[in-house]
């Protein structure tokens, strides 16, 4: 059954090439710092943007031209559909998707209906992964699009909601279990508030918790050995997320002894709706050994709510590179698109041209990455410009030979601190500049 009947594998053509449907970049088998492009990035596509997505905005109702479509929610409709998206992931060549249990299967009226329409499509789902060798690399649940999760799932202030979630992730578990999916996410959907008028703050987060620590426990009770990411996203939907951020997703897992069984998802588009960007939330997560997968794609700085791009900005992707590189990888993780073509880009072609945006921008910075990295120019300076903390003074206070009566005894003697460099930043900006050329 060929539905992209004009598309043929996408390859590799080179940097020189013109052709609109090849890659200039993305080299799978390219060896750079040891391992190959497919191993580095370990792509993923979206089930949810690239196969349920119509183009619907606010304004206006879907109007993506997908011929597969019948404009039914039919279980025969979402089978149909897997085998449309297994064609199009297998000429893309990318090695992952990932899923929300509502994407691949339609809702029934009960949740034993629901889960009879999910096992069906599961089926299918396994047997294409074994015709094609494209795996899963994460099964989520759809905790926030049923009017049941109006006030949150786990946080809801109806107790029956969270119940429901947890039988809802229960399945999905499972499922990503049978389907050997490699991580599961958590992203926190209705998870956060509007406002304190009508909100229990503390008894919500309690819940928070619980949820996760009956989620553990299941996943050891069935033997899942995938990751557990929690995916930080500041707002939208709620004015408030509890999962706002890296250091507010490391609070919340520390606090609640939950720290050793998840890492974070990181996604670029929440990174800057959080007011960071994207670098500094990887070098966070990265910094306490929670990076554990991103979601590549990048938001409009001029619209500033989460318009989930496809990621072109070689800037963005270099600096994702020299951090996942100085952290040796994401396996099990990896890097999926969760990004969706314009409104305006409405023919099935356009999936494809956006997926090869994404990974020849990310190949491309992991090439400039590397260069920076070998080049050793930036490490070098950023080695030199704490050299104070290598001897003396500073070896003693990290290694916890002074405390605050010794330092004061050694400035009363010293009598003011050495004098300051300069950080040099514009020099370096130059610098970083010239990898681009
Ligand atoms: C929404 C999130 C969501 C998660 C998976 O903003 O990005 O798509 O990645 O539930
Ligand atoms: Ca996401
Ligand atoms: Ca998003």
């Amino acid at each position: 059954m060929a539905l992209f009947p004009d598309i043929s594998t996408i390859r590799y053509e080179g940097p020189k090439s013109t052709n609109p449907l090849s890659f200039r970049h993305y080299n799978p088998d390219e060896v750079i710092e040891g391992k190959s492009m497919r191993d580095h990035f370990r792509f993923s596509v979206a089930y949810w943007h690239s196969f349920r997505g119509t183009g619907s905005d606010p304004f206006g109702p879907g109007c993506a031209h997908r011929p597969w479509e019948d404009g039914t929610d039919s279980v025969e409709m979402a089978i149909k559909r897997v085998r449309v998206a297994f064609e199009f992931m297998e000429k893309l060549g990318v090695p992952f998707y990932c899923f929300h249990d509502r994407d691949v299967a339609p809702e029934g009226k009960t949740l034993a209906e629901t889960n009879a329409n999910l096992d069906r499509v599961v089926a299918v789902l396994k047997e294409e992964q074994q015709r094609t060798g494209i795996k899963l690399l994460w099964g989520t649940a759809n905790l926030f699009s049923n009017a049941r999760y109006m006030h949150g799932a786990a946080t809801s202030c109806n107790a029956d909601a969270f119940a429901f979630a947890a039988a809802q992730v229960k399945k999905a578990l499972e499922v990503t279990h049978e389907l050997g999916g490699v991580n599961y996410v958590f992203w926190g959907g209705r998870e956060g508030y509007s406002n304190l008028w009508n909100t229990d703050l503390k008894r919500e987060l309690d819940h928070l918790a619980r949820f996760f620590h009956l989620a553990v426990d299941y996943k050891k009770q069935i033997g899942f050995t995938g990751q557990f990411l929690i995916e930080p996203k500041p707002k939208e939907p709620t004015v408030h997320q509890y999962d706002f951020d890296a250091a507010a997703c490391a609070a919340f897992l520390r606090t609640y002894g939950l720290i050793n069984d998840f890492k974070l998802n990181i996604e670029a588009n929440h990174a800057t709706l959080a007011g960071h960007t994207m670098m500094h939330e990887l070098a966070y997560a990265s910094a306490y050994g929670l990076l554990g997968s991103i979601d590549a794609n990048r938001g409009d700085l001029l619209l500033g709510w989460d318009t989930d791009q496809f990621p072109t900005d070689l800037y963005l992707t270099t600096g994702c590179m020299l951090v996942i590189l100085g952290q040796g990888g994401l396996a099990p993780g990896g890097v999926n698109f969760d990004a969706k073509v314009r409104r305006e880009s409405f023919e099935p072609v356009d999936l494809f041209h956006a997926h090869i945006g994404g990974m020849d921008a990310f190949a491309h910075g992991l090439k400039i990455a590397a260069r920076i990295r070998a080049d050793g120019v930036l490490r070098d300076f950023v080695k030199q410009r704490y050299q104070s903390w290598d001897g003396g003074i500073g070896q003693q206070i990290e290694q916890g030979k002074a405390g605050f009566v010794e330092l004061e005894k050694y400035m009363l003697e010293k009598g003011n601190a050495a004098p300051n460099v300069s950080g040099r930043q514009e020099m370096l900006e130059n610098l970083i500049n010239r990898y681009f050329g």
